[in-house]
């Protein structure tokens, strides 16, 4: 079984609230999560300056007979029901859902890229993942924790969201 890692961010609103609901939402579409990150306030990467700090998770989540394009759909479900409006590119979101990894699988589809192009270049997404797995490879077999170190601060913020049963 692959394992399969998602990243959750969140920057407007009830943060906390809405990871949480992302990741319940994403259970009752197939896409369980089996192990969270903890919850990570983050500097924002990218986009307007002035926006503000977000919370990141990573989660680890079972699939189970959902292909990659199956996940995408329902995370851009997720992402609609909790009322995310896309408007400026790496701008602030009530939530953003991207699927990280996907065991060794490699897609260069430009609508659904994996492993996340610019993952491992972000403290955002690096960090929860090391939360995680303490040494996790890409799949040409790069180790993430070999790699120039990310950018951008995070500081742990909370513990773990709960797992949906
Ligand atoms: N898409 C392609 N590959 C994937 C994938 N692996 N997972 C496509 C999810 N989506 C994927 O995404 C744009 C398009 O990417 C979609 O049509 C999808 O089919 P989007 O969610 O509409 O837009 P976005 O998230 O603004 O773009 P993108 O390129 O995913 O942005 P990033 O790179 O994810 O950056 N700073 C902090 N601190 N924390 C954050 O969470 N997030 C971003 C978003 C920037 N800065 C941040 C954070
Ligand atoms: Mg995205």
């Amino acid at each position: 079984m692959p394992r399969v890692f998602l990243g959750l961010g969140a920057n407007l609103g009830d943060r906390l609230g809405a990871l949480q609901q992302a990741v319940d939402l994403l259970a009752r579409r197939g896409v369980r999560t089996v192990a969270c990150s903890r919850v990570w306030a983050t500097a924002p990467v990218g986009g307007p300056t002035d926006q503000p700090e977000f919370l990141n998770v990573v989660v680890e989540v079972d699939p189970g007979e959902l292909s990659p394009v199956d996940v995408l759909d329902a995370a851009n479900d997720v992402e609609a029901e909790l009322g995310r409006v896309r408007d400026v590119r790496w701008g602030p979101r009530t939530i953003d859902i991207d699927i990280l990894l996907w065991g060794d699988l490699r897609s260069d589809d430009p609508r659904l890229t994996i492993p996340h192009p610019r993952m491992h270049e972000r403290a955002f997404v690096v960090l929860p993942l090391l939360d995680l797995d303490p040494d996790p490879r890409l799949p040409d077999g790069r180790r993430i924790v070999e790699l120039p170190a990310p950018a951008g601060e995070a500081r742990p913020y909370a513990s773990p969201l709960s797992v949906p049963t």
